[in-house]
């Protein structure tokens, strides 16, 4: 069995740097990938419409400055496509992909104490031993096929918007049913709805959403962007988001209406999260939220014609923000479409799905195809796809049954020289994900590389520390109004999982100085032996 340095999973940004500051450092490392190439996230997520929410100036790697400063993004926020020719010219300038096995999905990571390495299995029969496993598997990876009776039953085109064929879909002049309106079901349906004959878009919960305001690169932005390029990432390595968008110097609750107003008018003009990252009382004040939240609905009502289905439109069930906030370029619209009907789950829940359509409690919808927006196992369903056995032989899967339980985000007692990118308890999903990808990547660099100068081998977070975190981690959340709404947040979107709000809400800059307080005093909170 060939022994290695590491092993690295998945090709996305995440596993990508992994391998690359690792093989930098003259160690041996194999990456895995379930995909046919590089991309992680920007390879699966090929549904039409499918955009990045964050700016593309920010959305790229800043240890890679040539490349950034040479690149030329299209748009405002960057279609799938585009990210992904990003991904691979990076992948190809920094010949990475030599160093990973494509189509080949990670199955099982044992420790073995004795011996001190991670013994790795593939569905192809790949048997591998590593000193470190790194699970660079994303936040939003294993997609949720929902619990609905007969999804398996019906006869026509079934697709789900994270594993979406490579060819495309063509869906003209067909009838269509969409079930799902989260982030990509509002991307999404815009663009199907361009082909579509009939259009039928299941919603059971709507979403705050607020336009995006995407359009082509203004080339004044572009150059003055790139002409402070060092400050720009800088300044985003050490902000609360990942991102450059000057943020939390508004109170709400200090503006008159009329100054909110004018205000909202303003975030809402810049679009996208521009409407969250200046106010400081957004999502700890439900009165200061209830405001936004109020002016939302009023946005919606003026882009909707008919007032019944810009009520259904309307989200009220959850604080404005507290799930992940969505992002529009002509969502609203589309429901002005003749061949374009909302249904309200709310009302007539789905039944069944059957070999010709959905049942709904009222109705049958005859459709060619169902797209199915319906989200992810996030943050956990990766890890607990893959049997990780510990120091003990406990599956993480169920040491985490309760919810996932670690020390930064980064490491679990129990399990040593393993290291998760950007998973629960870490800022990851509430940021523009490649600061703190970047950020987790170059944290486990730095502990393997100290490792390595002392001669150390193994390295495992200790119980206590591991238990002040989640602590930390879920009173910093109480602190705000995030666990007050049924996100994948919580979990609560997949039936059974714990409920546990899983994101450190207090931003990439304090949770970078803390992890960098750790490393500096010797991996504090960890048994390094
Ligand atoms: O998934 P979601 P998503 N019956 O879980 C509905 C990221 N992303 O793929 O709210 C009927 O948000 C569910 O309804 P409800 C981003 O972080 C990023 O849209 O549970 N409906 C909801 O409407 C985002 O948050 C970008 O009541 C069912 C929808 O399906 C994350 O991906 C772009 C159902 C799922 O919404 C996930 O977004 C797009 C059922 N049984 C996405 N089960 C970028 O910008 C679920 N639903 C990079």
């Amino acid at each position: 069995m060939a022994e290695l340095d590491a092993v690295v999973v998945g090709a996305g940004f995440s596993g990508l740097y992994m391998t690359h500051l690792l093989r930098q450092r003259g160690l041996s490392a194999q990456g895995f990938e379930a995909g046919g190439d590089v991309g992680g996230t920007w390879y699966w997520n090929r549904y039409p419409g499918a955009r990045c929410d964050s700016e593309s100036l920010s959305y790229s790697y800043s240890f890679l400055p040539e490349i950034d400063l040479a690149w030329r993004w299209p748009e405002r926020y960057s279609e799938q496509p585009e990210i992904l020719k990003y991904i691979a010219h990076v992948a190809t300038a920094l010949d990475l992909r030599r160093h990973f096995r494509f189509d080949t999905r990670v199955t099982s990571a044992a420790f073995d104490g004795a011996a001190g390495l991670w013994t790795v299995g593939t569905d192809r029969d790949d048997r591998v031993a590593a000193r470190f496993l790194v699970m660079a598997t994303g936040c939003l990876s294993i997609p949720n096929w929902p619990a609905i009776d007969g999804v398996g039953a019906f006869r026509g085109d079934s697709f789900h918007t994270g594993l979406w064929p490579h060819g495309g879909v063509d869906f003209t002049g067909k009838r269509v049913a969409a079930i799902g309106t989260g982030s990509t079901g509002i991307q999404s349906i815009p663009r199907i709805a361009e082909q579509a004959d009939q259009l039928f878009v299941f919603q059971r919960t709507a979403n705050h959403c607020v336009p995006a305001q995407n359009r082509p690169m203004d080339a004044r932005t572009e150059r003055a962007y790139k002409a402070a390029w060092a400050e720009n990432r800088e300044k985003a390595r050490h902000s609360f988001a990942g991102d450059v968008a000057p943020e939390f110097y508004i109170d709400i609750m200090d503006l008159s209406d009329g100054e909110l107003e004018t205000e909202l008018d303003r975030t809402w003009a810049q679009g996208g999260f521009y409407t969250q990252y200046p106010y400081t009382d957004l999502f700890t004040s439900r009165e200061a939220n209830d405001r936004v939240a109020a002016y939302s609905r009023r946005r919606i009502r003026d882009r909707v014609n008919d007032p019944r289905a810009a009520e259904l439109l309307c989200a009220r069930d959850h604080p404005f923000g507290t799930k992940r906030l969505c992002a529009d370029t002509d969502y609203f619209e589309t429901f002005n479409e003749d061949h374009v009907h909302p249904v309200d789950l709310r009302a007539t829940p789905i039944r069944a799905i059957d070999e010709t359509g959905v049942a709904t409690a009222d109705r049958h919808y005859d459709v060619d195809a169902i797209v199915y927006a319906t989200g992810f196992n996030a943050m956990t369903g990766a890890l607990a796809s893959v049997d990780i056995r510990g120091a003990d032989g406990a599956p993480l899967r169920e040491v985490w049954a309760g919810g996932p339980v670690n020390y930064l985000g980064l490491a679990v007692a129990g399990f040593p020289n393993l290291f998760t990118v950007t998973g629960p308890g870490s800022p990851s999903v509430l940021c523009t994900m490649v600061s703190p990808i970047e950020q987790h990547v170059e944290w486990i660099d730095r502990c393997i590389a100290w490792m390595g100068d002392r001669g150390a081998t193994r390295i495992e977070a200790t119980g206590e520390a591991q238990a002040g975190w989640v602590r930390h981690v879920n009173e910093a959340a109480d602190a705000t109004l995030f666990p007050e709404a049924d996100s994948w947040y919580v979990g609560a979107n997949i039936p059974g999982k714990a409920r546990v709000f899983m994101p450190y809400v207090n931003g990439l800059k304090v949770y970078r100085d803390t992890c960098d307080a750790v490393a500096d005093d010797g991996y504090a909170g960890f048994a390094v032996s």
